[in-house]
């Protein structure tokens, strides 16, 4: 794409009514989206009129802002990735929220959302405002939080003086308020989430393990920063570096792991399910484990294409690794093969067990369907290839040569159907 061109699509993306698509919401999440809008709006009003403007407090919230800002950027040349990221933002507002009068936390996510959405990536705007505000009020809980543990007024500024004769207590409750206030965070994002999507579960209000240690991480960086913004705001600058190099080790590992995974379904792709099927496989043949391969190809699946187009065959992809992920346990490899084909590895499971997971997946896939775009219900079937180690083959090529050929026997037996490798062995 030219230079002109993307710049043009950078303006059109601005002005497109779609990036407000707010009023495609489900009106319960509207309503929860707006109601934290005004809340957030109505007490930052409130607590700007509480607030003296001291020099003190506006040096150190613009030092902080310019580490906030720093790390920000550094995210700039990646974007930010799918899934779980972290901008570090809490390593520098949560300072603010600990030492200066709550106002200035409250305000410090409206920069850095604005330098996000314009600078590393565009977001339907109502969400970044939702989450601007939810930002706001998440920051002012821990302002309030932390003044309640070590007992003084709600609003009051706490003096960089108490901060450094009670470091030890207060770095324990800054710690506990940072985490309280960034779980109640995550909190107002799910119910938005769990409210405009009916199908989200929620199990995601259990965060995973990467994303609860990234948050700690987080707040004990705000921790640090504080006592060091204590002792003096300028100290605060020998903290950007080390925090520029944490960012990028963050974003390295889950660029990392990103990488493992097929993009559109988020199974593991052909190279690491190989890889990891391979290491599978030799801790299987030591220990006289048994293990079942599965190869799963849809049926018919160009006339999906065909007849509802590309994207709705990608749904309908989705729709079945979906399935797959979720049929299998931690320590089965499930992965994208080919195209349309998937590659189940089983670990501890005999013929006649794999045989009947096949059997429930193949059935459970049929009932699937998404809807087309005139409305229309879309439907797939898979027929399942399995072969099991010893038995089928001693070894990963071995292995995929015997399920394919008994996937071919149940496409050329009519599809819809499971074969055993063993059975013509
Ligand atoms: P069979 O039952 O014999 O497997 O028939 P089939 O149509 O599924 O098999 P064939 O190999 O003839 O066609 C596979 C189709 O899968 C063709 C291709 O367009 C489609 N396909 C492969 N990858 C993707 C993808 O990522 N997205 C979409 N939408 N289609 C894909
Ligand atoms: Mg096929
Ligand atoms: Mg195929």
């Amino acid at each position: 794409m030219s230079e002109s061109q993307q710049s043009t699509g950078a303006r059109l993306r601005l002005v497109s009514p779609r990036r407000w698509a707010i009023r495609g919401l489900p009106p319960i999440s509207l309503r929860f989206v707006v109601v934290v809008d005004l809340v957030a709006i109505a007490l930052l009003g409130w607590v700007l009129t509480q607030t003296p403007v001291d020099a003190h407090s506006v040096i150190l919230a613009s030092v902080l802002i310019t580490g906030a800002v720093l790390t920000v950027e550094a995210l700039r040349r990646v974007g930010e990735p799918a899934g779980t990221f972290s901008d570090l933002q809490l390593a520098w507002t949560l300072p603010m929220a600990l030492l200066l009068p709550p106002v200035y936390a409250m305000l410090a996510p409206i920069p850095l959302t604005v330098l996000s959405h314009f600078h590393i990536k565009y977001t339907v705007i109502y969400r970044r405002t939702f989450s601007t505000a939810a930002l706001a009020l998440t920051n002012l809980g821990a302002a309030v939080l932390f003044r309640g543990l070590i007992g003084v007024h709600p609003f009051a500024e706490v003096s960089t003086h108490e901060w450094v004769q009670h470091a030890g207590s207060y770095t324990g409750f800054g710690l506990l308020a940072g985490l309280i206030a960034t779980y109640f965070d995550y909190l107002l994002v799910i119910i938005a989430v769990r409210t405009s999507d009916p199908d989200a579960t929620w199990r995601i209000l259990f965060r995973d393990r990467e994303t609860a240690t990234l948050e700690f991480v987080e707040a004990c960086c705000g921790v640090v920063v504080t006592v060091l913004a204590a002792v003096n705001p300028f100290s605060v600058i020998a903290a950007i570096p080390p925090m520029l190099l944490l960012q990028r080790s963050i974003l390295h590992g889950q660029l990392n792991a990103a990488a493992r995974l097929d993009q559109k379904t988020g199974l593991l792709n052909a190279g690491t399910w190989n890889k990891e099927a391979e290491r599978e496989l030799t801790t299987s043949r030591g220990a006289g484990a048994p293990v079942a391969l599965l190869l799963i190809d849809l049926d018919h699946f160009k006339r999906v294409n065909d007849q509802h187009g590309h994207l709705i065959g990608d749904e309908v992809l989705k729709l079945v690794a979906d399935a797959l992920a979720g049929q299998v346990r931690k320590a089965d490899l499930a992965g994208r093969f080919g195209g349309e084909e998937f590659v189940l590895l089983l670990t501890d499971t005999p013929l006649d067990e794999a045989s009947r997971i096949a059997e429930r997946l193949r059935r459970r896939i049929a009932g699937l369907s998404v809807v087309g775009d005139a409305g229309e219900s879309v439907a797939t079937t898979v027929s399942i290839g399995i072969a099991t180690l010893g038995q089928d083959g001693s070894d990963l090529m071995e292995l995929l040569a015997a399920a394919d050929a008994a996937l071919y026997r149940a496409k050329s037996a009519g599809r819809n159907r499971t074969c055993l490798a063993s059975e013509t062995a």
